[in-house]
């Protein structure tokens, strides 16, 4: 399929995370009208950026994969949070904990300011759970105003993260 690269994060704390995450792996796999090109490992990562009140959360787990689509970015978001929905997500506070967090980074080379759907991801350089597991598919990334994949990880290592065997 000749369509629009795309890196999409997963990222879950509750329930069974570990068993939720491959679920959701699977599911993006199945969907109509793209493909999913390269999967990362599993990572447990320490959460970021908690919310006063919600900072005793459990450790997440979080992949990134490479996917090609056909759909414009909206439609895809759309397919996106219609997986979300089918693990149960319910939406609160932002940074709240979650059963299963489907994120959009990137979509080709599109840099947009629209609140709906910003790309790149806004906060995707300064997080290394993301970051990590997208330099393992995708080494020599470069994120469209933001620089090196590689070189943004090099700056989160204050960040727990550990990779999990296959
Ligand atoms: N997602 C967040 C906030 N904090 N921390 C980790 N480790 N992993 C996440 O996926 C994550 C987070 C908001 O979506
Ligand atoms: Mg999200
Ligand atoms: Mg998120």
């Amino acid at each position: 399929m000749k369509g629009v690269r795309c890196f999409v994060a997963l990222g879950a704390n509750l329930g069974d995370p570990v068993t939720t995450v491959k679920a959701a792996l699977a599911a993006l796999r199945e969907l109509p009208q793209m493909e999913l090109v390269a999967a990362s490992s599993l990572y447990r990562t320490a959460p970021v950026g908690l919310t006063p009140g919600l900072t005793d959360q459990p450790d997440f787990i979080n992949a990134v994969v490479e996917m090609s689509t056909v759909l414009p970015a909206p439609s895809f978001l759309a397919q996106l949070f219609a997986i979300e929905a089918r693990f149960g997500r319910q939406r609160s506070v932002s940074n709240a904990p979650r059963t299963l967090d489907l994120d959009l980074l990137l979509y080709g080379d599109e840099v947009s300011p629209d609140v709906q759907l910003t790309l790149p991801h806004p906060r995707l350089h300064e997080r290394a759970f993301v970051l990590a597991p997208l330099a393992e598919i995708a080494p020599q990334l470069v994120i469209p105003g933001l620089g090196a994949v590689d070189a943004l990880l090099a700056q989160c290592v204050d960040q727990r993260i550990e990779r999990l065997p296959p």
